[in-house]
Parts: structure tokens; C-alpha cells; sequence
């Protein structure tokens, strides 16, 4: 197999791709950043992205960024991991659109809420109003265990990433829906070795002292 690049700072929105990959289990070379030292706005960085953003991966030759699009690519290049749903499947189509609501809809919605934002008029917003977006999460999450009922995909790893930073900064309002969902998720032992990883990395890249 070639050899996946993956280029991360701990505790940024990196943490996702990281999650991801404990999920699946397949190695990767880490390439590890520390935004604080400015480390992704160097040359040989931007050399990598342009953008000077973290997430990104390197794989065949090809990088890619987005958060959302690297968690959906590496999930159907590894099928056997099942965080994907595959093409010719009805439920690929929710799948999908979960994957893209949360960086484009609750992302959004939470940052513009983060920052006390003036709200847009909701017909040019690419979410709509607020609340709207906390319903249509709460509701989707409510029944579980995961968005898309029994299995657990790839559209979790990035929507419930999404929630648990939103709800910890309080960007987001805790409701019970949430809390019970990032319950399911934060039992899950790829997301507490993802953590525990990254609180290591996170110190060793920024020692004290
Ligand atoms: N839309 C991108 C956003 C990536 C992003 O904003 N990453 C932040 C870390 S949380 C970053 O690299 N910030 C550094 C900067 O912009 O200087 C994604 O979802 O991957």
C-alpha cells in the first residue's frame, strides 16, 4: 500500500483525521505540527497546502485537505473498516449528507454562535437559523446509537467531533440528544486512545518549563 502522509497538529481540527485513523487501524507517517510555534504557516508546509491549514493527508501522490473529505476518502479506500456506506446502498445518500451538514450547516452554525455573529437572513444562509440546526441534529442523534442507526461511519467521526468541541466551548447548547450521542461516541476506545495521543503529542510538540 502506498504510504499515507498525515499532516496534523494536536488538538486543532486535525483531531478528527485522527480519530479516523485509530478507527480504521491502518498506519500512517505522522507528520506533526504545532500551530502555536506557526509551524503550518512555514515554507514547507505551504508546500503541502497552500492554504496553511491543518488537516491534510498525502496519499498516491495526491494531498487532501477538508476534514470532512479526508474522513470520507479514507473510509471507502478502507472498506473492511465499514465507516463508509457503500455506493449502490439508499442509506449512502443520509450518509453523505451528514457528512457534508456538519462542516457546511453545524460548523457554521456554531462558530457565527461562538462569536455572537449578527445572524444573515436565513434564505442566504448556508444553514438557515440557529435553532434549526440544533433540531434537525438533536433529532437525527436522538434515536441512535449512531446518524445512521446501528453502524457507526465516518459521518460520526466528523459530526460528533463537530459537537463535542461546539458543546466544550460552549458554542453549542448542551441538550440531552447531544449529550447522550457524544456519550455513545466518547465510549468508543479509538476516540479515547485518539485523545489520550493527542494530549502526549500536544505536550511533547509544546513543553512547559
Ligand atoms: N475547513 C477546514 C478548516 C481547517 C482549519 O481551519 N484548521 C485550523 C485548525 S482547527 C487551522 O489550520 N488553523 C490555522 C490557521 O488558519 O492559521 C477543515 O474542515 O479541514
Amino acid at each position: 500500500m502506498d504510504k499515507i502522509v498525515f499532516h496534523h497538529a494536536p488538538m486543532s481540527r486535525s483531531n478528527i483525521v485522527h480519530w479516523m485513523f485509530e478507527e480504521l487501524g491502518v498506519p500512517y507517517e505522522l507528520h506533526a505540527l504545532s500551530l502555536d510555534k506557526g509551524d503550518h504557516k512555514k515554507p514547507e508546509y505551504l508546500a503541502v497546502n497552500p492554504v496553511g491549514k491543518v488537516p491534510a493527508i498525502t496519499h498516491q501522490g495526491v494531498t487532501i485537505t477538508e476534514a470532512a473529505a479526508i474522513c470520507a476518502y479514507l473510509a471507502d479506500e478502507f472498506p473492511a473498516a465499514k465507516l463508509a456506506v457503500p455506493v449502490g446502498t439508499p442509506q449512502r445518500g443520509l450518509y453523505l449528507k451528514w457528512l457534508f451538514y456538519s462542516p457546511s450547516c453545524l460548523e457554521t452554525a456554531m462558530i457565527d454562535n461562538g462569536n455572537n455573529r449578527p445572524p444573515v437572513p436565513p434564505r442566504q444562509s448556508s444553514y438557515g437559523d440557529f435553532d434549526t440546526v440544533m433540531d434537525t441534529v438533536a433529532q437525527a442523534v436522538k434515536d441512535g446509537p449512531y446518524l445512521l442507526g446501528p453502524q457507526f461511519t465516518s459521518a460520526d467521526v466528523v459530526l460528533g467531533s463537530c459537537l463535542q468541541y461546539g458543546i466544550l466551548t460552549k458554542a453549542l447548547p448542551e441538550r440531552p440528544e447531544f449529550a447522550a450521542y457524544l456519550k455513545r461516541l466518547t465510549a468508543r476506545p479509538a476516540l479515547q486512545r485518539s485523545f489520550a495521543k493527542n494530549q502526549a503529542l500536544f505536550a511533547e510538540l509544546h513543553p512547559t518549563g
